[in-house]
């Protein structure tokens, strides 16, 4: 059940007429929803965007499960096709609506963006788990500093791996971003804002002012995500 009232704005972006081809369903403070809404304004897609999740709830309801019976968000439709799992959404945009800019269709090209999708979820997105749930949205008498502490060392390593990889690169696999930048520097906004001194080397804060250039990066990931502050239930 939703705990808090929606705004007048929230109201506003789930009164948007039912009739789009592409229905994006997720809450924005979600960030696995942030890579979506992120590419498909890159894309220039039209969408209608439904906040579900949180404190807006419905996740749990029949319609939604139908969809997802995972009962987790971001959920993409596009007109009869439901499509889940947020790098898996990333990857049908840009296949779908990219004209091979945001992701290859030849195989051997194609792995080198798709290693990092999977290693975003393998390695930095648990690292990144383990800092923002562990510390940032668990309240402070509950958290459990040694893990938070691993978890920051993690997420430290990773942004290693990354720095190495953009060595002589503008974006994660070239000189225009892909999918990889997606999946991968959507925990960049979170984790340099929260107040653990997360060591962030030189070129991964080019990389990161880069993305926050981009208007899309900058509306949904750059966005405000205070309300999730010592929530430790979706
Ligand atoms: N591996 C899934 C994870 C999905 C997931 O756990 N989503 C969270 C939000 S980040 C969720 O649905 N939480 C329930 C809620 O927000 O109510 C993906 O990448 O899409």
């Amino acid at each position: 059940m939703p705990s808090a009232k929606l705004s007048k704005k929230d109201v506003q972006i789930n009164t948007i007429p039912p009739n789009h081809d592409i229905e994006i369903y997720g809450r924005h403070t979600s960030y696995n929803v942030q890579k979506v809404l992120w590419i498909a304004d890159e894309l220039d897609i039209v969408y209608a965007h439904k906040q579900i999740g949180g404190r807006f709830g419905g996740t749990d309801q029949p319609d939604f499960l139908a969809m997802n019976p995972a009962g987790k968000i971001p959920v993409l439709r596009d007109k009869q096709r439901i499509i889940w799992e947020s790098n898996t959404i990333i990857r049908y945009l840009a296949d779908s609506y990219g004209n091979g800019e945001w992701i290859s269709s030849d195989p051997y090209k194609r792995s080198q963006t798709d290693r990092w999708l999977d290693w975003s979820i393998d390695r930095f997105e648990k690292a990144f788990v383990g800092v923002f749930w562990g510390y940032y949205r668990t309240p402070p008498e509950k958290q459990n500093k040694k893990a938070i502490k691993q978890s920051v060392a993690e997420c430290e390593s990773c942004l290693l791996q990354l720095a190495i990889q953009l060595d002589n690169r503008h974006y994660i696999t070239g000189d225009r971003p892909s999918v990889a930048d997606v999946a991968t520097g959507v925990f960049l906004h979170r984790l340099s804002a929260i107040d653990l001194n997360i060591s962030m080397p030189d070129n991964i804060m080019q990389w990161f002012d880069r993305l926050r250039h981009r208007p899309a990066f900058s509306k949904w990931v750059m966005s405000d995500f205070t309300e999730l502050k010592g929530r430790s239930v979706d």
